[in-house]
């Protein structure tokens, strides 16, 4: 039995993102399914454990962490090979900025319970909430895409997959799961693509998941 445990789900990109670097780190662990359709995220039991509601979850040992990004930093400080941040305080800030653009202004607009509260409370139709969701993906695709433009490749900030090349499968299936139209951004097409080659990436996938629905 593993020493470490993800609470996710097979959809979550939030999660996808923590697989993603436990992978890439080579590390071993069990998942267990929170069920965000059923609302599972809301139960007593797993708010007990993360009273935000919200996964991933990671159990490391007797430690629990929760939101995705400091559970890859803390993955990153704690076994540092392949490092997924940069060697100077630029290169660091450079590749946070990235990520935050998918983690911090991306996603949080497009979370289940923001579009719950667009239907229920706002009263808004599923057209109005697709319009939202893609909205959000693409005004944060755009200036991603100049940066990887910029970039030597193939991924974000060369050949190096960093914390923010983490983010990026996982948006990109979102992306793809609303057919949002990519043609704009062949860059990112071009960057997931080599980041789904890559066989630690590849097994993050939501479809590769125990509880993966078809
Ligand atoms: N900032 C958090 C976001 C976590 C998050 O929003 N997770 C989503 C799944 S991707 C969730 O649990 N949503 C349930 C809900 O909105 O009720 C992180 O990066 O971990």
């Amino acid at each position: 039995m593993s020493e470490r445990l993800l609470y996710g789900y097979w959809r979550s990109s939030a999660a996808y993102r923590v697989r993603i670097a436990l992978n890439l780190k080579g590390l071993d662990y069990e998942q267990t399914s929170i069920d965000l359709k059923k609302g599972a995220q809301g139960s007593p039991g797993f708010k007990m454990m993360n009273p935000q509601g919200l996964v991933p979850l990671l159990v490391d040992g007797d430690k629990a962490f929760n939101q995705s990004m400091a559970i890859v930093e803390y993955l990153d400080e704690t076994y540092p090979d392949p490092p997924l941040l940069g060697q100077t305080p630029e290169e660091r800030a450079r590749i946070r900025a990235a990520a935050q653009i998918i983690g911090c202004d991306i996603h949080p607009l497009d979370n289940v319970r923001v579009l719950k509260y667009l239907k229920t409370e706002m009263g808004q139709d599923q057209d109005a909430i697709d319009a939202w969701y893609l909205h959000w993906i693409r005004e944060g695709f755009r200036p991603l895409e100049e940066l990887a433009e910029r970039s030597p490749g193939p991924y974000l900030f060369g050949d190096r997959i960093t914390l923010a090349d983490i983010c990026l499968p996982p948006q990109m299936y979102n992306a793809r799961r609303f057919r949002m139209d990519l043609e704009a951004f062949p860059a990112l097409v071009a960057a997931d693509k080599a980041l789904m080659e890559n066989e630690a990436v590849k097994a993050a996938r939501p479809e590769a998941q125990p509880d993966a629905e078809t």
